[in-house]
């Protein structure tokens, strides 16, 4: 059986970019979740990202079992803002290190107290070098990693992190805006990873029109990430415009 990791490497090499959804197990219904699923596997997600930065409401299993379930071949990976997100029913997990952060514990505590989980649950770690970027106002992922974000008008910066993930060994690089952010990743900084670094560059944050999905695309991203625009049902009928936006092969 393919790796979920490979299987990400062929939907880029396919399609030019991979089109995520971010699903909140706090945000989402597990009624409504399958027929929300097959809508979006219709509409052209190629991956599904599943987590969030709390806990409330579902179970998480549950949460990660439905969207399996639902699921035609896109790979389900868990984005996990917490060790208590973790389930074997994924395909994988992405295995974050803030690496923007000065922080041990977001740096390799918590990757050290979960790799026994990870591997009793026999789940794939696509290593990620996770980096938060400036987007304006607060965000949840700066609060709560109580860590400082990268300044959005400083390219190099996040170039040095990027490079010193990939030469660490990281598979992927994830530039996150926060989720809801005000200002998305500029484009500047993207171009600027792309044309040095060669693993797959992971956008996110406040992204909320095809437009501006396709301008991250056009910098460099590998993966776009879409959650919050996509939690307004009224707006789950432009997935498809999205995804054609991100499609650019
Ligand atoms: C957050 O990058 C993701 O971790 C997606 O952000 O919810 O703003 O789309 P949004």
């Amino acid at each position: 059986m393919q790796s979920a990791f490979s299987r990400i490497q062929a939907i880029i090499q396919q399609r030019g970019a991979g089109f995520v959804l971010l699903l909140d197990p706090d945000k989402t219904s597990l009624t409504t979740l399958p027929e929300t699923i097959v809508q979006a596997c219709d509409a052209g997600v190629d991956i599904f990202f599943l987590g969030g930065s709390f806990l409330f409401h579902n179970n998480f299993d549950d949460f990660v079992r439905t969207v399996k379930a639902a699921v035609g071949e896109q790979p389900v990976i868990l984005f996990p803002g917490s060790m208590y997100q973790l389930s074997s029913h994924a395909d994988a997990v992405l295995y974050l290190s803030l690496i923007s952060s000065r922080n041990p514990e977001h740096l390799i505590g918590t990757q050290v107290l979960a790799a026994p989980l990870v591997w009793k649950l026999g789940l794939e770690a696509i290593s990620c070098g996770y980096m938060i970027i400036e987007s304006g106002k607060l965000t949840s992922a700066q609060f709560l990693s109580n860590s400082s974000p990268i300044p959005r008008n400083k390219p190099d910066i996040a170039l040095a992190h990027a490079l010193a993930a990939q030469y660490l060994g990281m598979q992927t690089v994830y530039l996150e805006a926060g989720s809801g952010a005000e200002l998305s990743v500029p484009e500047d900084m993207i171009r600027q990873l792309a044309r040095h670094v060669e693993v797959p560059i992971i956008v996110g944050g406040g992204i909320r029109s095809p437009e501006q999905a396709a301008a991250k695309v056009q910098a460099g991203a590998r993966l776009v990430v879409v959650g919050n625009f996509f939690e307004e049902k009224a707006n789950t009928h432009l997935i498809n415009e999205f995804a054609s936006a991100i499609h650019q092969k």
